[in-house]
């Protein structure tokens, strides 16, 4: 009430007590949102007035300055909504809520005070600012970590008031509620159980705010959770041992094989790249593996006479350094390269022309170098 209006009201009361008395005064209680008309009280028989008396005495209301929200029917006697009451415009918060206004009768001047109290009706939903909030959250975030949400604000008061929270599925959240001084509640999304982004990349939550109206009103926000991938994957080869052959002689670049790892993580942590890891041997002088696609290529001069089988030590690698190896066996694949060697050991120079069949004439030795069937 502004000063102006405590002085009004004060001479006013002192030029009504200087004329007349204070007669009495009459409370009720009606709930907000009646609609005009509807009768808010007799307010003759509660003050014990004549019809008659509320005519010749112009009875009439005051309010100061305030909204006329109720009208005197001087006819009936009666007090009617004048205008619709929205308990939350006229006073928010504050309980209780009260209208207050006085009736003034002339000749001989009487003065009576009314005070009506706006009683809640569970008109509003708890709501929340916004209908849906956004979260990235790595899946390497651990049980405990705490993540708060803005709560919801629900105008009406007392039991019709905001009361509680859900949240849900509760597979990876739990729901923690502080007691702020101010009557608010702060609420924060606890996690659980750690997020696996292989196992799902997005979450969707529902965030319900209930009152404790009858019936009960809710709302909900939508928290959407885009799981970060973390490197908790290594890349794993499609098999431990490969087995591939090559002919000796082929010609450099010949794709011997092609190897394989999966990685099932996401961007640079899924990506592979695959490196020959021997050291003791000649296999990196023979054998190129591309760092990209696993295709292993010759780079050397294969012949069997040399090796006949070599083991290439392969590794697979993701951006952040977690591995897996695997073995490819090359068996070097024979041709007929070599022609057999002939060495005559002795031979006789003359070859009598009588000598008896059967007589060793010569001896030779052959060796091939090739074997199986190239052979002679
Ligand atoms: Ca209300
Ligand atoms: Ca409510
Ligand atoms: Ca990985
Ligand atoms: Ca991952």
């Amino acid at each position: 009430m502004s000063d102006r209006t405590m002085t009004r009201q004060v001479l006013l009361f002192i030029s009504v007590l200087s004329l007349s008395s204070v007669h009495g005064q009459v409370s009720y209680s009606i709930p907000e949102e009646m609609v005009k008309g509807s009768l808010v009280g007799n307010i003759a028989q509660d003050l014990g007035l004549d019809i008659k008396r509320l005519k010749s005495g112009k009875a009439r209301i005051y309010t100061g300055d305030s909204a006329e929200y109720i009208e005197l029917n001087k006819e009936r006697g009666v007090l009617l909504i004048k205008e619709r009451i929205d308990r939350e415009a006229l006073c928010g918060q504050t309980t209780p809520c009260a209208l207050h206004f006085q009736i003034i009768l002339e000749n001989p001047m009487e003065f009576y005070t009314i005070t009506v109290e706006i009683t809640d009706v569970n008109d509003n939903n708890p709501s929340f600012e916004k209908s849906d909030v956004q979260f990235k959250i790595s899946e390497s975030a651990v049980s405990g970590a705490k993540f708060m949400l803005d709560g919801a604000m629900d105008l009406d008061v007392g039991i019709n008031g905001l009361q509680s929270y859900t949240l849900k599925p509760t597979d990876n959240f739990a729901l923690k509620l502080h007691n702020q001084a101010d009557g608010n509640k702060n609420v924060e999304m606890v996690l659980k159980k750690p997020l696996d982004r292989e196992e799902l990349e997005q979450i969707s939550l529902i965030l319900t705010a209930v009152d404790g109206g009858e019936p009960q009103l809710s709302g909900t926000m939508q928290i959407l959770i885009t799981v970060l991938d973390a490197n908790d994957n290594p890349p794993v080869f499609t098999q431990h041992i490969y087995k591939a052959t090559v002919t000796e002689h082929s010609p450099k670049g010949t794709l011997v094989t092609s190897v394989s790892a999966s990685d099932a993580d996401h961007g640079s942590n899924s990506k592979v790249t695959y490196s020959v890891r021997n050291t003791l041997d000649d296999v990196r002088e023979m054998f190129d593996v591309n760092e990209d696609s696993g295709e292993i290529r010759l780079i050397g001069n294969i012949d069997y006479e040399k090796t006949r089988r070599f083991q290439i030590n392969l590794r697979a690698s993701d951006d952040g350094g977690l591995t897996d190896s695997c073995k490819v066996i090359v068996e070097v694949v024979d041709t007929n390269d070599n022609k057999p060697n002939i060495n005559i050991m002795s031979k006789s120079n003359v070859i009598s022309e009588d000598a008896k069949a059967g007589t060793v004439v010569t001896m030779i030795n052959i060796q091939d170098p090739d074997s199986g069937d190239n052979v002679p």
